[in-house]
């Protein structure tokens, strides 16, 4: 049984009240968690810690992160084990997907930090000078679904722009951040300089939202969560990034190469049981191949492996709208059946004969459900690619039209032939119900920092 502990000025604190992280593979206790309800001892550390973190150059600070990333990589076999037990999500995913990139999530950061150039603007008579400074405190909020992969993601900016930091990683999947804090440990990051809490998002989560002195915020997580933290940061006038939902679409024009668009739709459907942000719910296909499609796609996703969803209530959630998709007309081709075997386990499911607009089709399920939709013309595929409140994600398959139907997809981020294909440097969030802000390269130095103009009038 793992004790998780909270990692506060560069102590494991323990509190009288925990409470269990379930396994979704088979409902078995695997941890024990504190239930955290107040964060001032974290922010006390935090502040202490800063200043002296600010002041050290972003040279030092980037060698800071390397040590992090080069100790994670060391143990990199054990974060994929945590992953997996936590999760329930197949090893090689845990260890290609969530493990390896919370290695570059802090190695990337800080290549990008030594090479980050700073900006001058010149006048006749003048010259401006863009100073970026730390913002003091930050406040990181992560989800269950890429628990270490999305939590690295926003400390390692955090961390190189010079601010401290009071993060909560989700109650349901805390295993990675509490080895994280170890790591910290272990490498001796600085007292204070990152310090992680665990505990329920209402209780802790609200708290860190809800702290006078932490003044920026980086969510990530539902749309309706999006909703109460910005509800409770903007009269506060926090710094705030959301990232949250969507209901991405997978456009296969007539034009596409199959032998890619199959495979890689397969991979955007049901990649970590659908449990990303950025996956493919929906598969837009052109009537004219349609068929040929579809009979490949079932027969691929037989062979496609995929683990348990998070939990049971998420199981339950899934389930629901498997059934809302056959009281609103829908045709089940594949799965929709609890396998009868122990754990959060859900048979791939795709549904076909639903109208784009109905709910199943526009509301965020996030889990391994998808439905197909036939369409006639790449205008009526854009239309319906568009016709959710959502907009994160998506991809188009086409051998010649791929760039020139992304461009009319309303969403933040849209792959042509490929998905889930990342450069980290490039603009990573939604537009819409999919959140504020963007993460990724400057965009995340932009947020984690203060830009600050010295105009200076030459003599
Ligand atoms: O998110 P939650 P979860 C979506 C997807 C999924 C839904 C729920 O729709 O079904 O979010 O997933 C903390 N104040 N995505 O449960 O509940 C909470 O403890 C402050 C998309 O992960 O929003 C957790 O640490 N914090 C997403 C974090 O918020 C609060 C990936 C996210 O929890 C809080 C995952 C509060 N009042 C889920 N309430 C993406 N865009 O990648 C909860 N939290």
């Amino acid at each position: 049984m793992i004790q998780v502990k909270n990692y506060i000025g560069g102590e494991f604190v323990t509190l009288s009240e925990d409470f269990d992280d379930i396994s979704p593979l088979d409902f078995s206790v695997i941890a024990k968690v504190p239930r955290t309800r107040n964060v001032d001892d974290a922010v006390d550390a935090a502040k202490k810690a800063q200043p002296m973190w600010g002041a050290l150059s972003i040279e030092q600070r980037c060698d800071w992160l390397d040590k992090i990333a080069n100790e994670l990589e060391n143990q990199i076999e054990e974060i994929a084990r945590l992953e997996s037990m936590d999760t329930g999500k197949p090893h090689h995913v845990a260890l290609n997907v969530d493990a390896s990139r919370s290695v570059n999530n802090f190695r990337f950061f800080a290549d990008f930090g030594r090479n980050m150039e700073s900006q001058t603007f010149e006048m006749s008579d003048a010259t401006n000078y863009v100073v970026r400074k730390p913002i003091g405190i930050v406040g990181l909020i992560s989800p269950w679904n890429l628990p270490l992969y999305l939590l690295s993601w926003k400390i390692a900016p955090a961390l190189l722009m010079g601010n401290s930091i009071v993060a909560k990683p989700s109650e349901i999947t805390p295993l990675t951040a509490h080895f994280l804090a170890n790591i910290c440990s272990q490498v001796g990051l600085p007292a204070g300089v990152l310090n992680i809490v665990h505990g329920y998002g209402p209780e802790v989560g609200q708290a860190i939202v809800e702290h006078p002195e932490i003044k920026a915020i980086s969510f990530t997580g539902g749309t309706s969560t999006g909703k109460i933290v910005a509800a409770t940061a903007a009269p506060m006038f926090k710094k705030l990034s959301l990232e949250l939902g969507g209901k991405n679409a997978s456009i296969v024009l007539e034009d596409a190469d199959l032998d890619v668009a199959v495979p890689g739709v397969l991979r955007a459907s049901f990649l970590n049981s659908g449990q990303i942000c950025l996956c493919g719910s929906r598969v837009l296909l052109h009537s004219s191949i349609y068929d040929e499609f579809m009979e490949r796609y079932l027969q691929e996703l037989k062979s496609f492996e995929i683990g348990p969803v998070i939990s049971d209530e998420h199981r339950s959630k899934v389930v629901s709208y498997i059934d809302l998709a056959k009281q609103e007309g829908g045709n089940i081709l594949a799965g929709g059946n609890i396998p009868d075997k122990v754990g959060a386990w859900i048979e791939p499911t795709v549904i076909s004969g639903l109208s784009h607009t109905s709910r199943t089709a526009t509301e965020e399920i996030f889990g391994p459900v998808v439905t197909v939709h036939p369409f006639d013309s790449d205008e009526e595929a854009i239309e319906m690619a568009n016709s959710t409140q959502y907009g994160l994600a998506g991809s188009v398959w086409s051998k010649r039209k791929g760039r020139e139907v992304a461009e009319k997809i309303d969403s933040g981020m849209v792959w042509v032939n490929t998905w889930l294909h990342r450069d980290l440097r490039v603009p990573f969030g939604g537009v819409k119900d999919s959140g504020v802000g963007r993460e990724g390269g400057m965009w995340s130095l932009g947020f984690f920092s203060e830009a600050v103009n010295i105009c200076v009038m030459e003599d």
